[in-house]
């Protein structure tokens, strides 16, 4: 369906030159425009759009509009990479207002949304420019498809004002037979997928080269997919079950099943189910120029573990390239996702992005169903399905081989002589150590990303883990005799393993979730730091999550500014894992390190930077010095077996619990 309009809140419309209709709509031109130009209240405002000589959209063209769109599917990447290049090459905001809206009615949506956003967000000129949520754009990639016809249904028939929320039931995807079901509530929460799809469009890892060459970039692939494992096999110790098995037997059969229960507006089809006990394949998918063998893989995975075991890796040009201690695991970042930016992509090849493919095509390795790919095969939906953990959890693992080679933390290079971490403390609802989570529920707004009249508000009602906002106090010595600055690191881990025993370290650093990390002065003497839980540099607000979740809400400003950059970071809501009924045992870790070897000079000022930990800072260097993790990012040093014989006087943990309410809670608005 054409798409004239700009699903802006003032209702106007783009005013589209006759010649920029696509052919099909050229005979009806006017009649088309006109429909879309009227409201109820009569024309809406014009938007003039400047006409000028578009370049030639056939290649990009090849992927059609009803067709579903992967990065992970090299040929798409390489057509999404010229749209971008387009977009990003016209000379003013003008100009790119009139290639988009020329773009918008020829090229398929998905891919048109991905370039748009990508070419916004490394713009100079579009720096502050507001772009919805793409929940609002494509909700239909992230709610039940139930939800859809209920939806059309009520904004056609029932008047707005006496629309009430459509709810989307808790569990949709499977019932209790299906033991991984008890996950779904954290894989298939709609800020977790988004933060996902947030995190890949701001680090992309094919594009111009100016636009995937950020800092550091290989290394925050590896940490925030390391932490999204450790949270998920923390929520499942919650939910009585063991870590995620690492999916490392790739000729033998995959167990769990999902279906998604989502349908394609775009594609006007439902996202394959992938059923259990089924096998990867080799894939003879000419149609997407995919022709790769589970030998590749498994090559290519032999080169990786053999550039480990040397430490050192090669280019293309055939030189050897060290490993070294900070920066190897950039390097190992780039190589095994794989970016342009790999040492030697033909060489170490394109390992996780492929095994994201050759799972989503595991109904259909050779198309001759002519079935698209699975939810694996989308960054915005692969947070799903059971599977991507298992594949996360095998990359994790390389990475951990990685860093199991590079020399352990010293007491020395772990320690902050003369400060001390006396007292740590959560206080929440008069409540002391003691977290509380709940079900809670939510509504979203999802009518711009419905194309049909009339329009106003339709509403979803979700159901998600929400925890007691509370706050950390924290005690600080300060005994060097001067004034004092440090880094509060602050994790948190389940206290046992799934059979109940004390962690050894090297199990438990892998299960150490970051919570928040903040700069500290500290005078002479003793300090009380106090920080709330909603300030944590790993999440971002729900209303972010959900921008104009509240179509009402006044929008425009700073707060607006940077939307998309600003998008990535964990959501607030799943800042803490769920617990259980009875009150789950966990530990609270607190470290001050000292500043001086964690400080980057830069300016942040004015600069979107509350969800740092995951997503970094936009344009500017990842603001912490350190390893992405430290400290625990290592083995320990010798003679180190626990938690307790790990901590220098500058650290400290404590027992605290997360105690599960299992009722809903009705948001208050
Ligand atoms: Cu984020 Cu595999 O990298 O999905």
């Amino acid at each position: 369906e054409p798409c004239f309009m700009p699903k802006g809140d003032n209702n106007s419309v783009f005013d589209v030159p006759q010649d920029y209709l696509p052919e099909k709509y050229k005979p009806v031109g006017q009649v088309v425009v006109s429909r879309f130009g009227e409201s109820e209240t009569g024309p809406n405002p014009k938007i003039p759009v400047k006409r000028i000589s578009v370049p030639p959209l056939d290649e990009i063209q090849e992927i059609r509009r009803d067709e579903n769109f992967s990065l992970f599917i090299p040929k798409h990447r390489k057509i999404a990479g010229r749209l971008i290049n387009i977009f990003l090459g016209v000379k003013s905001v003008d100009d790119l207002l009139s290639v988009a809206v020329y773009a918008r009615d020829r090229v398929n949506p998905y891919l048109f949304n991905y370039a748009l956003s990508v070419a916004l967000l490394h713009r100079p000129d579009t720096q502050n420019l507001d772009l919805p949520s793409f929940i609002h754009s494509f909700p239909d990639k992230f709610v039940d498809a139930k939800v859809f016809s209920e939806a059309r249904e009520t904004a056609t028939v029932v008047p707005q004002g006496n629309r009430v929320p459509i709810e989307i039931p808790k569990d949709y995807t499977a019932s209790d037979l299906e033991e991984e079901h008890r996950l779904a509530y954290f894989r298939e929460d709609i800020g977790v997928n988004l933060h996902h799809w947030h995190w890949h469009l701001v680090y992309p890892f094919e594009a111009a080269r100016e636009v995937v060459n950020k800092d550091r970039r290989g290394e925050l692939f590896y940490y925030m997919h390391q932490q999204i494992m450790a949270r998920y096999n923390f929520e499942r110790l919650c939910n009585k079950l063991k870590r995620v098995e690492r999916f490392i037997d790739w000729k033998g059969e995959i167990k769990e099943a999902y279906f998604p229960k989502l349908d394609s507006q775009v594609a006007s089809r439902s996202w394959p189910a992938r059923v259990a006990h089924q096998k990867l394949s080799n894939l003879r998918r000419e149609v997407d120029q995919i022709v790769v063998d589970i030998d590749d893989l498994e090559r290519w995975r032999d080169r990786i573990f053999e550039a480990i075991n040397k430490g050192v890796v090669r280019d293309a040009q055939g030189n050897n390239v060290q490993l070294t201690e900070f920066e190897g695991i950039n390097v190992l970042g780039n190589m095994i996702e794989s970016s342009i930016l790999s040492p030697d992509r033909g060489y170490y090849g394109d390992m996780h992005n492929m095994g994201h493919v050759f799972i989503s095509y595991i109904h259909d390795p050779d198309h001759r169903h002519l079935e698209s790919f699975g939810v694996m095969g989308d960054s915005t939906t692969a947070m799903r399905d059971p599977i991507f953990y298992r594949w996360h959890g095998y990359i994790d693992d390389i990475f951990q081989k990685f860093k199991s080679t590079l020399p352990r933390y010293t007491e020395d290079q772990l320690g902050y002589s003369g400060i001390t971490v006396d007292e740590i403390s959560l206080e929440s609802n008069n409540a002391k150590n003691n977290l509380q989570t709940l079900w809670q529920q939510s509504d979203v707004d999802l009518s711009r990303g419905l194309d049909f009249q009339p329009r106003g508000a339709v509403f979803v009602r979700f159901t998600h883990l929400q925890h007691v906002p509370f706050s950390y106090n924290i005690v600080v010595n300060n005994s060097t005799g001067g004034n004092k600055e440090g880094t509060c690191r602050i994790f948190l881990s389940p206290k046992h393993d799934e059979r109940g025993n004390p962690w050894l370290f090297r199990d438990q650093r892998n299960m150490m979730v970051e919570l928040d990390k903040f700069r500290v002065n500290l005078k002479q003497g003793r300090n009380i730091i106090k920080r709330a839980s909603t300030q944590s540099s790993v999440t971002i607000p729900f209303e972010r999550t959900f921008r104009d979740l509240d179509t009402n809400r006044p929008t425009g400003g700073d707060a607006l500014a940077q939307f998309n950059f600003c998008g990535c970071g964990w959501p607030q809501h799943m800042l803490i894992p769920k617990g259980t009924p009875e009150g789950m045992p966990c530990q609270l870790f607190v470290m001050i390190s000292n500043y001086a070897d964690d400080r980057v000079d830069q300016d942040v000022s004015g600069i979107c930077n509350d969800a740092e930990s995951f997503c970094g800072i936009k344009d500017r260097k990842y603001p912490d010095r350190r390893n992405m993790g430290y400290p625990f990012d290592r083995q320990p040093r010798d003679g180190v077996n626990s938690l307790q014989e790990f901590l220098t006087p500058n650290m400290r943990v404590q027992d605290v619990t997360i105690k599960f309410n299992n009722r809903v809670f009705q948001k208050a608005m």
